[in-house]
């Protein structure tokens, strides 16, 4: 899609800091991070909500997410997608955020995402 933001980043239109990409998804860090390594993984194809996507691309997209955890080495995090404005969805293309919590002990804790 022309306009989308996520779009031109999968088109290499716009900069991204890319960690992984496949035929059916990419993923990149979240340019407002919540925490450190805050990371989106998004389909390559143009969806706006889960609904719209076809499930073998969602079906990578929530392994890719699982390897990324696991490469990060991170034992505590949220995995968050928003659906609608009412549901504080800003890009209207399917991602999921993935937001390392990390412990107290390494004062980076930031407490629940608020978006
Ligand atoms: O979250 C949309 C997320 O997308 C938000 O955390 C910022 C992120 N974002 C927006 N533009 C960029 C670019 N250009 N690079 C990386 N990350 C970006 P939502 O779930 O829609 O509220």
């Amino acid at each position: 899609m022309a306009a989308c933001i996520f779009c031109k980043i999968i088109r290499g239109e716009i900069p991204s800091m890319k960690i992984f990409e496949s035929e059916k998804t990419l993923a990149f860090l979240d340019i407002s991070p919540l925490s450190k390594g805050h990371s989106l993984i998004i389909p390559k194809f143009h969806g706006a909500k889960l609904h719209d996507i076809p499930d073998e691309h969602l079906h990578e997209v929530l392994s890719v997410t699982k390897k990324i955890a696991l490469a990060q080495g991170i034992q505590d995090y949220n995995v968050l997608q928003n659906n609608g404005k009412i549901a504080h969805q800003v890009v209207d293309h399917v991602h999921f955020h993935l937001i390392p919590k990390p412990n107290e002990q390494e004062g980076l804790g930031i407490g629940w995402p608020t978006k």
